[in-house]
């Protein structure tokens, strides 16, 4: 079966841009089709402000992954480019997150899909609504766009 799903990328240590595109060229390797690929931002440290700026971007890819299965493929895909967890938000070579899994609602122990802080992220919801402006959050009901207009100090 195939799944469309949208996944979010972020980067903070080393080459930020070229950790991203590595990841994505792993994320091929493992077929995954990138059908959409949004720019690149480079954004403001959120919630841990004192670390370096990030560069965020999201795609949509199409997979037969599973959820965990994509989760724990993707989780691989971190860990070959470098990235070791220290503290909770702290800086990191790379950043790859579930965005949205179809229209899914997915609440395991350790993963929450939508991604439940998504709402509250300009670094998330601003690269999507160059790929996916339209597309409805299955379980707050707005769209992308709409998400956006809500964050405080962003207009559109
Ligand atoms: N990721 C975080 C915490 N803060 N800030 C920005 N700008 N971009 C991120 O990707 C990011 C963050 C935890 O996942
Ligand atoms: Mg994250
Ligand atoms: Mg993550």
């Amino acid at each position: 079966m195939e799944h469309f799903v949208y996944v979010a990328f972020g980067s903070n240590l080393g080459d930020r841009k070229n950790n991203i595109l590595l990841a994505i060229d792993e994320m091929k390797k493992k077929s995954m089709e990138f059908l959409r690929i949004s720019t690149m931002y480079e954004t403001e440290p959120y919630g841990l402000k004192d670390q370096p700026k990030f560069i965020n971007c999201a795609a949509l890819v199409k997979t037969s992954y599973a959820p965990m299965e994509l989760m724990d493929t993707l989780l691989d895909i971190e860990k070959s480019l470098g990235r070791v967890r220290t503290t909770k938000w702290g800086p990191r070579v790379i950043d790859i997150d579930i965005i949205f899994y179809d229209n899914r609602m997915i609440n395991f122990v350790d993963l929450i899909i939508p991604h439940p802080d998504m709402q509250n992220r300009e670094f998330v919801l601003k690269p999507l609504a160059d790929i996916a402006p339209n597309y409805v959050h299955p379980k707050l009901k707005k769209s992308v766009v709409e998400l956006l207009s809500e964050i405080e100090g962003v207009k559109i």
